[in-house]
């Protein structure tokens, strides 16, 4: 039987619980685990801020993790279909916090959304880290 590859998509910044277990979870799903790491100037558009660090550090950080087989860069999210296509994926993985808006690349690919972990995220641990300064 042929590779199954599985593709995900994720800012990954200030790393933490949550985007490890999203990763290994992810990687279940087939043999070989792509990451496509949003790139600065799509979080400025996404999110109205940079991230705290860079996208070749966040790429550097997902891409030496051991369930994650290759890492590129995610320029848009219309681009969706196409980084599909070209990195041969037959399944791609989302938190539910994108439930339902990635539906409309089921003709590609399957498409699964798994549940986030509770109680973590980047925008809660920049607001703990400066408290503490
Ligand atoms: N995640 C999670 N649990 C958390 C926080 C994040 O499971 N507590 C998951 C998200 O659901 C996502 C991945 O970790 O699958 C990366 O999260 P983010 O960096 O917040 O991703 P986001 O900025 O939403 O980028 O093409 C879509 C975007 O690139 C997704």
């Amino acid at each position: 039987m042929s590779e199954r590859t599985v593709i995900t998509f994720g800012t990954f910044d200030v790393f933490h619980v949550g985007h490890v277990r999203m990763l290994k979870r992810a990687a279940e799903h087939g043999d070989r685990l792509v990451v496509g790491v949003s790139a600065d100037a799509l979080n400025v558009r996404k999110k109205g801020r940079a991230p705290v660090f860079t996208e070749d550090e966040r790429m550097e950080i997902v891409s030496s993790l051991k369930v994650v087989d290759e890492v590129f860069l995610e320029e848009s999210l219309e681009q969706k279909r196409d980084y599909i296509v070209q990195h041969g994926a037959q399944v791609l993985v989302m938190g539910d916090d994108w439930a339902g808006k990635f539906d409309w690349v089921s003709d590609v690919c399957d498409v699964v959304y798994l549940p986030r972990t509770p109680s973590v995220s980047t925008t809660g641990l920049i607001e703990h880290i400066s408290t503490l300064a």
